[in-house]
């Protein structure tokens, strides 16, 4: 039997095992593609690339990592950061206990041995003592379903499912559907190649401006003389983002100071738009003022008025579902061969041989690219059979919404951890370092529970419903709550609307879970 079997290889997964082998402890990862790098593996869609600045966006726990390793641009490119993810595998030695291709589909706890069980949809069974779920939040895409696709005779693919081999685009027809941030990203660049580009947008979303570019040489320097210094400062943010949080309110300025700050954001480029203000995602005013601004940025840039008025954002504050940041993605409406689809007003009604028929016309295609998201947070770990004590499903568990202690453990699911997911702020803030802080609470929960010589961990009932009414009453006070966004489960239907990350901030909640634990991890029954 393992110690820890880890689901998983992505960056929760990697740095997982890392620490859970400097504890001495035996444990094996269960990876179902045939390499490392999760979400980073999957989603290699034209223009894919981080939009948190690559030298935060990877690892702090390790100087000598931190050194040596260069980053090409301000925000790297999918590439270079699975290429980052397979340096981390090499260089620590991690891939001997990688198992690759193999797809969990059931993890059993059992009450008497005290173990969790593990079976791979290929029937190999694994037995650990404890089970950390390293699945990403990102990393089940959901394909809608439109009638007729199985009769498309063109290819499709789904930008999180993207082939590994060469997509040659060029002089095709093609249709991307969705304008999320992973639409927002790969239009401009599928608009290059492609003969022509039909993009059907049924939610006009707010991106700002990436402003990627090489890397700076001597902010790496000034980054690498500095950086423990640096990480400790993120580490005090509430999105895990340096020079990102505002403490700027803007009621308290005059209208001339107001205008600076969102330019200045504007020009620093990428998602510290989203944190224009402190109260931003509070109070309506305030965020007004920034989705005007953005707005208005968006009419001077595309050329044809009734596009610009279509991809205006209207029906959600700004920010409340996740902000896009973009290069060139307004400038891509001005180019002949880019068609917009309001598909609010002309719904898709199916998918012909040819391509996409709306209420009104058919658009012929060679290829779609559905860049339609995710069943984000809680879907990888209940698209799994997870059972807990009594045989109790996660999924019945989680009906109306996932409730957890900390985000990190699940009443009556003992010795069993997931990183980075619903209950803590994983996709509001930097996910490098929301998953190091998971990992290293888990890593040293692991090792207090040794010394201290129990063998099971298990949330109590009473702790778990705190911190879910806490984190719903968080929420509950955002504008966050105001769009149907994937955060709240509204792009899954029938999934229950629920405000899944934690937005108390990334710092605070970093406070809350070392308390938990010098308190001799509080709200937990150990035995
Ligand atoms: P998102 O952000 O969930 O975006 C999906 C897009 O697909 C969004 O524009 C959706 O419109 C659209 N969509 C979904 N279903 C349909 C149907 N049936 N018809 C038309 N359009 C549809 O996923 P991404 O992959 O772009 O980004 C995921 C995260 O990755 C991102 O937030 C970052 O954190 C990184 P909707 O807005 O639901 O109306």
């Amino acid at each position: 039997m393992l110690d820890v079997v880890i689901v998983g290889a992505g960056f929760g997964g990697l740095y997982a095992l890392h620490r859970v082998r400097g504890l001495g402890l035996r444990a094996k990862v269960l990876e179902a593609s045939d390499g490392v790098g999760g979400t980073w593996h999957w989603n290699r869609y034209p223009g894919a690339r981080c939009d948190v600045e690559s030298l935060e966006y990877s690892y702090s726990f390790s100087n000598e990592l931190e050194q040596e390793w260069h980053w090409t641009e301000r925000y790297a490119a999918q590439p270079e950061i699975l290429a980052y993810a397979n340096h981390v595998a090499d260089r620590f030695d991690l891939r001997r206990d990688i198992i690759f291709e193999t797809r969990v589909s059931a993890a059993h706890f059992d009450d008497e041995r005290i173990c969790w069980t593990l079976t791979s949809e290929g029937d190999e069974v694994y037995e650990a003592r404890f089970c950390v779920m390293a699945l990403g939040c990102l990393s089940l895409p959901t394909t809608p379903d439109f009638r007729g696709l199985s009769e498309f005779e063109g290819a499709w693919y789904h930008t999180g499912w993207w082939p590994h081999g060469e997509v040659d685009l060029s002089n095709l027809d093609v249709g991307v559907i969705g304008t999320g941030s992973s639409g927002v990203q790969a239009i401009p660049v599928i608009a290059e190649q492609a003969g022509t580009l039909t993009v059907f947008q049924r939610t006009a979303n707010f991106s700002v401006p990436l402003r990627n570019g090489p890397m700076d040489e001597s902010l790496e320097a000034a980054w690498k003389a500095n950086n423990s210094v640096l990480r400790e400062q993120a580490k005090k943010t509430s999105s895990g983002i340096l020079n990102m949080d505002s403490d700027l309110v803007a009621a308290e300025l005059e209208t001339d100071a107001q205008l600076d700050q969102i330019e200045s954001r504007w020009l620093q480029g990428g998602l510290s738009m989203w944190n224009t203000f402190a109260d931003m995602l509070t109070d309506e005013t305030s965020n007004q003022l920034v989705a005007d601004y953005v707005r208005e940025q968006i009419r001077a840039t595309v050329t044809d008025p009734r596009v610009a008025e279509a991809l205006c954002p209207s029906s959600h504050p700004i920010g409340s579902k996740r902000l896009c940041a973009d290069t060139r993605y307004y400038e891509t409406y001005n180019r002949n061969s880019v068609v917009l689809v309001d598909v609010r007003h002309e719904p898709i009604e199916r998918i012909t041989t040819k391509g996409i028929r709306t209420s009104s016309h058919e658009y012929p295609l060679d290829v779609i690219v559905f860049a339609t998201g995710f069943d984000a947070m809680t879907g990888p770990l209940t698209n799994l059979d997870i059972r807990g004590l009594g045989g109790i499903s996660l999924g019945d568990h989680w009906e109306a919404g996932p409730r957890t202690y900390l985000g990190l453990t699940v009443a009556g699911f003992p010795n069993l951890f997931s990183i980075a997911g619903a209950g803590s702020p994983s996709v509001l803030c930097n996910m490098i370092l929301a998953i190091e802080q998971h990992v290293d609470w888990i890593a040293d929960c692991l090792a207090y529970m040794r010394e201290h010589a129990h063998t099971t961990i298990n949330a109590s009932a009473s702790a778990e419903q705190q911190w879910v009414t806490h984190s719903n009453e968080v929420a509950d006070a955002t504008l966050y709550t105001k769009a149907a966004s994937w955060y709240m489960g509204a792009n899954i239907p029938g999934k229950a609307r629920v405000f899944m990350p934690y937005v108390g901030g990334a710092a605070t909640y970093r406070r809350t879970c070392d308390e938990v634990a010098e308190q001799g991890y509080r709200g937990f029954v150990l035995s």
